[in-house]
């Protein structure tokens, strides 16, 4: 078999500080393609690569658009993807499993945690910050839905800033099956896993101190491991924009029951409960996951330069 060349592109800036090594900090897309409407998704990709570009980190949103995965988007190829977005049902939501469907056909679309952890790697990036993770949805007694961002957590060694999960989903199954796969998960600053809209989740986890003491572990776990897991640095909404349990917790349950009522299940489930909870809780969650995300920006950049 000979050789395949991989459609897989740096942006400039990405080549330009990989090649001075500086440190690059990746960010997901399906968030941009399916978790915030437009035009806002624009003006949060400018906020956080801003934000990560003021820290000294190179931004690299990583994307697939016309069969290519990017890592990191150049001006030409946030045009197209704002043209795309003017037809958004061809923007897909890529898995890692769907990659290579994505490559062959031209497809395109943004990549969830478990794809852009893949494409991380691949690129030599060790740290990604995103919103939220999946996980194991509730009812999986019966459904067996667990998010492919368990397996890849599992089996991807990057570090992956998030506010932790939803309480869409069943967070203890979701700590339990992070546990079985030997995934480290660390609180930033703190014991508390948290349930992204609110800072806690009430289930206990180790705490990591400082952007150092994190990498320090990175590093140690790799020379320990060839084989290693990715880690999961779980960091709380700041207060100003945590959304409380009680108040959050009406909308998830609406929203689980709606999903169920109209039969929706496999990949379209994750979009479906995102989008009815931005809409239910009027603009509400929105505010709160820029805040987060910006939150995560800020802490996965001090952790990717301790680790240049
Ligand atoms: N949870 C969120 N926001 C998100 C997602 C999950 O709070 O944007 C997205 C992420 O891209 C994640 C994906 O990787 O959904 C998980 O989808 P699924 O449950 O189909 O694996
Ligand atoms: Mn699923």
């Amino acid at each position: 078999m000979t050789t395949l060349t991989l459609p897989i592109k740096l942006s400039s800036g990405v080549q330009r500080a990989m090649a001075e090594h500086r440190a690059v900090l990746a960010m997901e897309s399906t968030v941009l393609t399916h978790g915030l409407p437009y035009p806002d998704n624009f003006e949060v990709l400018k906020i956080l690569e801003q934000l990560c570009t003021d820290s000294g980190v190179e931004p690299a949103t990583i994307i697939v658009l016309d069969g290519i995965a990017h890592i990191g988007m150049d001006e030409a190829d946030i045009a197209n993807l704002k043209d795309k977005m003017q037809n958004r049902e061809q923007l897909h939501k890529f898995g890692r499993r769907e990659l290579p469907i994505a490559m062959v056909k031209g497809l395109s679309g943004g990549t969830t945690v478990s794809a852009t952890m893949l494409l991380a790697y691949y690129s030599g990036i060790k740290v990604f910050s995103t919103g939220g993770i999946g996980g194991v949805h509730r009812g999986w007694e019966r459904t067996l839905d667990i998010s492919s961002d368990l397996k890849a957590l599992a089996e991807i060694p990057v570090i992956v800033v998030s506010a932790g999960c939803k309480a869409i989903l069943d967070i203890p199954a979701t700590l339990e099956y992070l546990e079985t796969s030997g995934v480290p998960v660390f609180g930033w600053q703190t014991h508390d896993f948290p349930a992204f809209y609110s800072r806690k989740s009430g289930l206990k986890i180790d705490k990591v101190d400082s952007a150092k003491q994190l990498a320090d572990i990175y590093k140690t776990m790799m020379a320990l491991d060839a084989k290693s897991s990715g880690i999961i640095l779980a960091n709380p909404v700041p207060i100003a924009q945590e959304i409380p349990q009680e108040q959050i917790s009406i909308h998830i349950e609406k929203a689980i029951q709606a999903a169920e009522d109209m039969g929706v299940g496999g990949k379209n489930l994750t979009p479906y409960l995102l989008s009815f909870l931005a809409e239910s809780t009027q603009g509400l969650s929105v505010a709160t996951n820029l805040a987060l995300l910006k939150n995560n920006v800020i802490i996965g950049a001090q952790i990717a330069k301790e680790l240049v």
